[in-house]
């Protein structure tokens, strides 16, 4: 009898010591570069807030969000985490300078569940330094019950602004950003939990390089379990020819030091830190762009092409609850308006390798895009380098897909391109200022010798069409292979180079002297890998 008490005894002892150090420790972790001041949950009316687990919920727990709402519901708004960081991190941290600036976070949403909505926003009041967040900007992209946003209004730091219409995403977080206060926004979906000390290494970092796009690692939220698993630190965002988000292993094989920023081609899009002046000068997001998709590789483009740079900091932390499929309807369908948004990226910023995509997806080439002159304008002003660059300087580990084409792209002189009027065939080409968006300037030189435009081959035929250079049906005979000899186009059959001295008329073929300069043509991508 006094043994079993005496053990009793000491197991209550046990169990009250290692209680109270898991909370002096999980205190300990959550406040370290956490907010200054705690932050207090009965500020927020939770019960008021969240909805009962409804009997089709529990059925169905899938159904409605895509991620299991029970879970979602049971689960405490303040729930702890596991600090995800390297222990390096730590002294990192203590390093950072005092003065950092404000940002506004900036969440759009549709239709969001309202546990995790909720906690997305108390994991930030609670893991951030008040002093640094601006506000907390909702934008209540026109979902079913405006209760959803209306109700969180009387949380510390948060507004909340109701699109009458729904607009998408991409629209949503542009109105955000125009109305936002701090000199940072920080974008985040609406499904999100920050981890310990996640704002100041983006902020830090901004400060540094301020027209440096940066993105914490994204953490794993499961959607079945929402369990929180850290992910890889070292690894950046790529994709492959049909535009596939991926993540993948760093090019260079050298010790990769886990703390330090990662550079990454593309971002994932659902959480990413940026200077307000730069995001405002780069041109913010491409508001002709419907619901979701793509615009993260259309922004991704845009900063790296036009001067700017895209990291992912390793010491910033937050998790994302990924799923499968999406909660919420398309009105134009899920796919046009995948491919809409994905054509617009690929025409305004891909240049001569737009063909790789649309070699990778043939169907995309029937969906309207709407008009890009703006975003192309854009491109103009802001000077940007073209894709040709972005694949050497970014992204040299994209691999080009195996193809029979020995060279692509305008066929030159200077910035005059060779061209042709449509027209019934045969028609003579010419010599204009090249043009990324004309469709007859691009051409693709075949192992076999022809060259293409449109589906149509160059040819030269001496009995036909004289001297003149001219594009015909393919029939891939003598007349339409040519070879490359120095900067000189050879025609196979006659051994005459394709010259441009008589540019009024047309071109023509004419002996070959390779100190003319009218012999002489660059073509934008020879001898791809
Ligand atoms: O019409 C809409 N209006 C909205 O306000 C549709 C969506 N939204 C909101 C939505 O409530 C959410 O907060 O927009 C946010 C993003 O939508 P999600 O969560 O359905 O998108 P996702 O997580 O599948 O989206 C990924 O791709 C998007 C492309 O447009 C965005 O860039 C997301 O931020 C991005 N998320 C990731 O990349 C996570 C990592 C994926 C991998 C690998
Ligand atoms: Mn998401």
């Amino acid at each position: 009898m006094r043994r079993k008490r005496k053990i009793t005894c000491v197991v209550l002892i046990l169990v009250w010591l290692l209680g109270t150090l898991y909370i002096f420790w999980d205190g300990m972790v959550e406040n370290f570069g956490g907010s200054n001041k705690p932050f207090n949950l009965k500020s927020v009316k939770v019960e008021e807030y969240l909805k009962e687990t409804s009997e089709q919920d529990v059925q169905e727990p899938m159904r409605k969000h895509a991620f299991n709402i029970v879970i979602s519901n049971k689960l405490p708004p303040d729930r702890s985490l596991p600090d995800a960081r390297s222990s390096r991190c730590l002294s990192h941290f203590s390093s950072i300078p005092q003065s950092l600036p404000t940002t506004s976070i900036i969440i759009a949403f549709h239709n969001e569940a309202r546990s995790a909505l909720l906690r997305t926003i108390v994991s930030i009041l609670k893991r951030t330094p008040l002093e640094l967040i601006a506000e907390i900007l909702l934008i209540d992209d026109f979902s079913n019950n405006p209760q959803d946003g209306q109700l969180l209004v009387h949380i510390p730091k948060v507004k909340l602004v109701r699109n009458t219409n729904r607009e998408g995403l991409i629209r949503s977080r542009v109105k955000g950003s125009k109305l936002a206060k701090g000199k940072i926004l920080t974008f985040m979906d609406s499904h999100c939990e920050v981890n310990v000390g996640w704002l100041q290494p983006l902020l830090q970092r901004i400060i540094q390089e301020p027209k440096c796009i940066v993105t914490p690692v994204i953490d794993v939220i499961d959607k079945e379990s929402f369990v929180y698993t850290r992910a890889p630190e070292i690894l950046q965002g790529g994709f492959d020819w049909s535009l596939n988000f991926r993540w993948e292993e760093q090019p260079y094989k050298r010790k990769v030091d886990e703390i330090k920023p990662v550079k990454t081609p593309v971002i994932s899009g659902s959480i990413f830190s940026v200077n307000k002046d730069w995001f405002d000068n780069v041109g913010r997001l491409d508001t002709k762009m419907d619901i979701w998709g793509g615009e993260n590789f259309e922004l991704s483009f845009r900063t790296w092409m036009c001067g700017g740079m895209m990291e992912i900091i390793p010491c910033s932390r937050v998790g994302h609850v990924n799923r499968k499929q999406h909660p919420y309807i398309f009105p134009d369908g899920n796919v046009n308006t995948y491919l809409k948004n994905t054509r617009r990226t690929v025409e305004i910023w891909m240049d001569e390798y737009k063909r790789f995509f649309y070699a990778a997806r043939p169907s995309s080439r029937m969906q309207a895009f709407g008009d890009i002159s703006e975003r192309r304008n854009l491109r103009v002003k802001l000077h940007c380098e073209n894709f040709r660059w972005y694949l050497e300087h970014v992204y040299p580990n994209l691999k080009l897909p195996v193809s029979d084409e020995l060279a692509y792209g305008h066929i030159k002189q200077g910035d005059h391109c060779i061209d042709l009027d449509p027209g019934q065939l045969p028609v003579i080409t010419k010599l204009r200022f090249c043009s990324e968006s004309k469709m007859a300037q691009d051409w693709s030189w075949r192992r076999k010798g022809i060259i293409v435009s449109n589906g149509m081959c160059l040819t030269s035929d001496p009995l036909v069409t004289h001297d003149y250079v001219v594009v015909q049906f393919c029939n891939y005979g003598d007349n339409q292979r040519w070879y490359r000899h120095l900067k000189q186009i050879v025609h196979e059959s006659t051994g005459l180079c394709i010259d441009s001295h008589d540019s009024g008329k047309g071109l023509i073929v004419a002996d070959c002297d390779d100190s003319l300069d009218t012999q002489q043509w660059e073509i934008t991508v020879e001898n791809p890998a």
